[in-house]
This record gives C-alpha cells, sequence and structure tokens, in this order.
C-alpha cells in the first residue's frame, strides 16, 4: 500500500497543519517592574502596626524623654493579630520595630530606651520576635519600619548616629527571618529629648543618611527586602495619609523630580507620570483610626467597614497597595471595635467582589495580535494572570467585548493590564449594552495592576471595554464583572 505523506508544503498556512504560527509576543514598554515588585503588587492588602509607648503616653510622637517602664501592656497578643489579619484577607504586616521617640520594641544592645527596660515580660520580651513569629505562623509576610528621626538619641544629627541606626537594621534584618519590605519614614518634626538636650534639631536628609550606602547594607543581608520611602527606590508613598491614590495613577515616576527639596510633590507622588523612567509605585497608608497609635479616646471614631471599603477602591481599586494601620491597645490585642470593622469589610469585599459574573463568558476583541489564540479575546476572562489579550504592534485602539450567557445586574467593573510588560493604557471607556445600544457606564484613564470601577448598576448580557489611548499595544489580563 502506497504510503501517505502529509508535507508541511500542502498545507495553506501552518496552523492548519497544527503547527501554530509563533506570533512574536509584544516588546515591553518600559520601565517594567522587577520580579519583587510584581510579586509585590500580588499583596494588595497589608497592615501597618503601630506599637510603642505613645500607646502608654497617649501620643501620637513621642518626644524621646519616655521612662521605658510606662511600656507595660497586660500581653502583646501577636497571635491575635496575625489571625484576624488572615480571616480578614490581609497578607501581611509592618511593625514599628522603633518610632521617632527611639524607643525599641526588641532588646537592642546598642540602645537602653528599649523593651529590655520595661516591667512587660521582666524586661525579657521581644515585641519584634513575637510579631514576625505569629505572621509567619499565620502565613503572613513580615516587614519593619524604623524610623530614621530619632527624638531619644544624644547623637542624633551626627555622624555617629548613622552609625547606630546602621547597627539597629543590621538586629533586625539578621534576627527577625525574612523581611519583605522595609519602611523608611521621611517625617522630621525637629524638636526633642535627644539625650537631655531638649532643642531642635534639623538635618538634611538627603545628605545626612546616606541613604544608598544603607539600603546596599541592608540587600547585602537580605536581597530580596522592597523599600518604602518617600520616593522609593522600590514603592513610593501616595502623597496623603487619607487613603487615596489618583484616579490617574501612573506607576513610573522620574526620581529626580522628587528630591533637590523640591515643594509640592504630594500631587506628582500620587499619580506617578506617564514618561517616568523608574518603576515606583504607590503604596497608600491609612489608619483605621484618626491617628496612628491607640486612644481610647479614639474607640468611637474607627472608620466603618463601607469607610474600609470605599478605601480600598482609591487604592487598590486605583492600582495601589493598601498598608492599613491598625494599632494594638494598651493590652496589647486589636480592639474589639477595629476587629469588628475588619470583619466587616472583608464581609463587604466577599458580598459585592468575589463572584464574578464574567468568567468564562465568551469574548470578541477588535484586533488580535497576529490573529493568534495566545493572545485572543478569551484571555481576559479565563481567571490566569499569566495570560492576556493583546493586540497588534501600531493599534493602541481597540475594543473588547464580553458576552454573558444571560442578562445580569452588574454594579462593578475589574480590569488589569498585564504589567510585567509595562503599564500601557492612558484612556478607556466601559460600554453595556441596553436596548440595542451601547452606552457608557464608565470612564477612566489609567488601569495599571488593577482597577476597580463602581458603576451606577446596569442590567445587562454585553459590557464592552474600548481602549482609547495606550503607549502600545494594551495588554489586558483580566476583566471581571460583580
Ligand atoms: C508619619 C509618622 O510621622 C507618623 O507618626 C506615622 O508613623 C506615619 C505612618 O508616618 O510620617
Amino acid at each position: 500500500m502506497k504510503k501517505i505523506v502529509v508535507s508541511s508544503f500542502l498545507c495553506i498556512g501552518l496552523s492548519l497543519c497544527g503547527i501554530a504560527q509563533k506570533t512574536a509576543p509584544p516588546a515591553p514598554v518600559y520601565p517594567v517592574p522587577s520580579a519583587r515588585q510584581l510579586a509585590w503588587h500580588q499583596l494588595e492588602t497589608y497592615a501597618f502596626i503601630h506599637f510603642t509607648t505613645n500607646t502608654f503616653t497617649d501620643k501620637e510622637w513621642g518626644f524621646g524623654d519616655e521612662d521605658p517602664k510606662i511600656f507595660n501592656p497586660l500581653k502583646v497578643d501577636a497571635d491575635q493579630w496575625a489571625a484576624v489579619l488572615k480571616q480578614t484577607g490581609f497578607k501581611a504586616m509592618i511593625l514599628t520595630t522603633k518610632h521617632h521617640d527611639g524607643f525599641t520594641l526588641w532588646p537592642s544592645k546598642y540602645t537602653d530606651h528599649s523593651v529590655k527596660n520595661s516591667p512587660w515580660k521582666n524586661g525579657k520580651g521581644d515585641v519584634v520576635k513575637e510579631a514576625s513569629d505569629a505572621a509567619r505562623k499565620a502565613g503572613l509576610k513580615f516587614g519593619v519600619y524604623l524610623s530614621p528621626w530619632d527624638r531619644n538619641r544624644a547623637d542624633y544629627g551626627s555622624p555617629s548616629y548613622i552609625t547606630y541606626y546602621r547597627n539597629q537594621l543590621k538586629e533586625l534584618f539578621t534576627t527577625y527571618g525574612p523581611i519583605f519590605e522595609m519602611w523608611f519614614d521621611g517625617a522630621n518634626g525637629g524638636d526633642g529629648y535627644y539625650g537631655g538636650t531638649n532643642e531642635k534639631r534639623k538635618i538634611n536628609g538627603a545628605a545626612y543618611y546616606d541613604w544608598p550606602a544603607t539600603l546596599k547594607l541592608v540587600r547585602s543581608m537580605q536581597p530580596n527586602v522592597l523599600f518604602f520611602s518617600d520616593a522609593g527606590p522600590d514603592i513610593r508613598w501616595v502623597g496623603n495619609e487619607s487613603g487615596v491614590a489618583g484616579a490617574t495613577n501612573w506607576n513610573s515616576i522620574t526620581p529626580d523630580t522628587l528630591y533637590a527639596g523640591k515643594a509640592g510633590i504630594t500631587g506628582l507622588l500620587n499619580t506617578g507620570s506617564a514618561d517616568g523612567t523608574k518603576w515606583i509605585p504607590a503604596e497608600v497608608d491609612v489608619s483605621i483610626r484618626p491617628g496612628w497609635f491607640y486612644h481610647a479616646s479614639e474607640d468611637s471614631k474607627v472608620k466603618t467597614p463601607e469607610q474600609l471599603f470605599n478605601i480600598y477602591l482609591t487604592s487598590v481599586g486605583r492600582g495601589s497597595n493598601l498598608l492599613l494601620n491598625i494599632p494594638p491597645d494598651r493590652n496589647g490585642v486589636f480592639h474589639p471595635t477595629d476587629v469588628a470593622a475588619l470583619e466587616g469589610f472583608k464581609k463587604l469585599l466577599d458580598e459585592r467582589l468575589t463572584h464574578n459574573l464574567a468568567k468564562q463568558a465568551r469574548v470578541k476583541a477588535s484586533n488580535v495580535r497576529g490573529h493568534s489564540a495566545v493572545y485572543n479575546g478569551a484571555k481576559i476572562t479565563d481567571g490566569d494572570r499569566n495570560t492576556y489579550w493583546a493586540t497588534d504592534d501600531g493599534v493602541t485602539k481597540a475594543d473588547v467585548e464580553v458576552q454573558l450567557p444571560a442578562a445580569k445586574k452588574i454594579s462593578y467593573v475589574l480590569l488589569q493590564e498585564y504589567i510585567a510588560l509595562g503599564q500601557r493604557i492612558s484612556g478607556f471607556v466601559v460600554e453595556a449594552q441596553e436596548g440595542g445600544s451601547w452606552k457608557e457606564i464608565a470612564t477612566g484613564t489609567t488601569i495599571g495592576y488593577k482597577r476597580i470601577l463602581k458603576i451606577d448598576p446596569v442590567v445587562t448580557s454585553r459590557i464592552r471595554l474600548r481602549i482609547t489611548g495606550s503607549k502600545a499595544a494594551p495588554l489586558i489580563s483580566n476583566l471581571a464583572l460583580y
């Protein structure tokens, strides 16, 4: 019998022969996130823990002259902190290991202004150890805040203080396991105890601390740590403490525009800049209470679940991460009112943003990169963050339509760019089909890692995303409807 040989030249186009034609992947649009920044974006929500002598003196900024004996919590139940955070969807905690007052929550061998001279556990306690152990046991990442400004130290402002500060970083970074984020606070109010001199000390922040050398030292101990400061280098401040990232929020920014004593940069920190040279995403730090530390007088001012949900929308929902502060009380636990608020917040997230109506929905795109199945519209509803819809190079305006099996009431639209190849989109419109015609239901500028749009509820089976501006071919990894 004659053998039938199917040779490739008989095929009309390679794809018909079962050999997928390879479409070139989109080229990156720089800057792009580092691997550790990409992993950081996926954390989305984590907690700040402000705890120190201030908790017992009822202050926000300790002067540095506190008697360490005032630090005397009934207990320090870091397992309670971790359990509450875990149950309510938080991914990490960042502890104030030393605030501006200089009191260390671990028994540092370089100072007496420390938990080691407090009555708590007869001076044998270590809050940093308890918190880091509890975090890891609960599957949360652990981060540290170590205030550069130190109102207790006699030598603050002179070179020996920098050595002191670095010695403390060595203690922290070699004793308490992996630290995912290091929070450098730029605040400096000037006056302080300073070893009893009770004076005002001004330093030149950029020059005095020699940050490049300090960061190098920390990275030599823990290469994967992310540095937060007003201007990065890994994560930037969002420019306010009220929980609001810019509705336009670029992950890119040019660090040179932030330094040099420039005033009025909070707006820039809030939005980033489309032409920024470095990937430095914004982190939204905000407290569940008016203050950062626990004050009984604020028990009635804890943010409600609804307020926390709105903050979630203006932080995570605008492509930032949310660092929500929950301060332990004088018993060393999260106050019941705060716990109830967190539980209520989690309930709202579950009710409003969990049941994705677009899961596996049919998708039609106006343009698909190389007509390739690798980049087609279906990639935005496949639940896989590593796949994405992409257009051909040069096509920066395109539509993608999601068709649901039946009409549903939609209140939120969630969009995600595939940011590993850079943030691209600068304008978009979302439309719903109602009575046979398309109606605009939301517009926006940037999308970034995640954008959540609260819309006036609409009942429809068809939603269309129109990309109206993009630096290059738009790459959308996810579209969800709730
Ligand atoms: C500020 C500090 O002065 C506050 O006390 C608080 O720690 C906040 C997170 O950062 O700069």
